[in-house]
């Protein structure tokens, strides 16, 4: 037993002696029991950071604008998610300009916050600064609108809506409502160009309808996703349309404030909007929808802003070391007349 005794205690001699020498070795910054993956800083975007519950996570969040009722809910989601997550959230708009938000994710790096999500106001450009989020060992993940580089490793995820599908479903639906009619005139109006919201909601239109000889895009301009623009595209849509003799069927409206804009220019023609000049819009936000339930817009496809809750779980994920799908596709519905207006009492937003 005493040799037993004798040879414990020489054991945990040396033992003490092991970590003693292993301690002295590291530096007092990294806790000697750090497992290996959280020491070195990760150059790797698509990595976690290093572990910690406790350490409250920084969020940079770059918005594209206030274009939209749809960017306002998603702002208020982002921001209202942020608080309820205990996410210190840096929230900058950058007022539909790319060389804003260049400025905002390079501002964030500076920062050294443990992560940067934004909304990309248009899909290309992006290759440079996301390199040095990168080399930063800054992960980025973007919400709602899509990029277009070369290197996907880029970012960790991409959250959002799937804009062609969206398009698809506002053609399908012109598709079946024209289906007996001849020679129908469809006027677009076109979201900020070179967004992928834009690009893919005018794809996914033209796929739709590329089959149905009867239907045409006569005219198609940017409305930038505002009302006030939309308004002034609509306004120019139907005086040459009229100048031309031509009548305008329908109105393609990337989304509803555009649509709400083109309204009151049709109306300020003096015609009916949902019954002369029939309109399809994307988002469905309360204006859209209430403008739906009145008539005026006669099918709305959905896409939601709700983006926060998601965002910030995903943080919280990344943080705890779990991985997350490299895109996250939104579920969204359509809306007739009578759905906006059983649906309007109890949207959120
Ligand atoms: O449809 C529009 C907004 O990127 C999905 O941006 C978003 C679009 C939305 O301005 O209203």
């Amino acid at each position: 037993m005493k040799k037993l005794a004798r040879t414990g205690a020489l054991l945990a001699v040396i033992m003490v002696l092991l970590i003693v020498t292993a301690c002295s070795k590291t530096k007092d910054t990294t806790p000697a029991a750090a497992p290996a993956e959280t020491k070195a800083p990760t150059v790797d975007a698509t990595a976690a950071p290093a572990a910690d519950p406790n350490k409250k996570i920084t969020l940079g969040f770059s918005q594209v604008g206030a274009e939209s009722g749809w960017r306002a809910a998603n702002t208020k989601s982002v921001q209202e998610s942020a608080k309820e997550f205990g996410i210190d959230l840096k929230f900058s708009d950058a007022q539909q300009k790319q060389e804003n938000q260049i400025k905002a994710i390079r501002t964030y790096i500076q920062q050294k916050v443990d992560y940067i999500a934004f909304s990309p106001v248009v899909e290309s450009g992006w290759d440079t600064v996301l390199k040095e989020a990168k080399d930063a060992g800054i992960p980025v993940l973007l919400t709602d609108r899509a990029v277009d580089v070369a290197d996907t490793s880029l970012y960790v995820t991409f959250m959002g809506s799937d804009f062609v599908e969206e398009g698809r479903k506002a053609g399908k639906w012109v598709v079946d409502t024209f289906k007996d009619k001849k020679d129908i005139n469809i006027v677009e109006l076109q979201g900020t160009t070179g967004s992928s919201p834009a690009i893919d909601r005018k794809k996914g239109f033209e796929e739709a309808i590329k089959d149905s000889p009867n239907l045409k895009i006569v005219k198609t301009q940017t409305g930038e996703f505002t009302r006030a623009k939309g308004k002034e595209v609509m306004e120019s849509f139907l005086k040459s349309m009229k100048s031309e003799g031509k009548k305008i069927d329908l109105l393609y409206a990337h989304n509803d404030d555009m649509g709400l804009g083109a309204i009151q220019a049709i109306e300020e023609a003096g015609l009916v909007p949902g019954k002369d000049i029939m309109i399809v819009t994307v988002d469905a936000v309360k204006d859209g929808m209430t403008a739906a339930a009145d008539g005026k817009i006669n099918y709305i496809v959905e896409c939601s802003p709700m983006l926060g809750g998601q965002l910030m779980q995903s943080l919280k994920d990344l943080a705890s070391g779990k991985t997350l799908a490299k895109r996250i596709v939104t579920k969204e519905g359509t809306f007739t007349p009578d759905q906006a207006k059983a649906a309007l009492p109890t949207r959120p937003y």
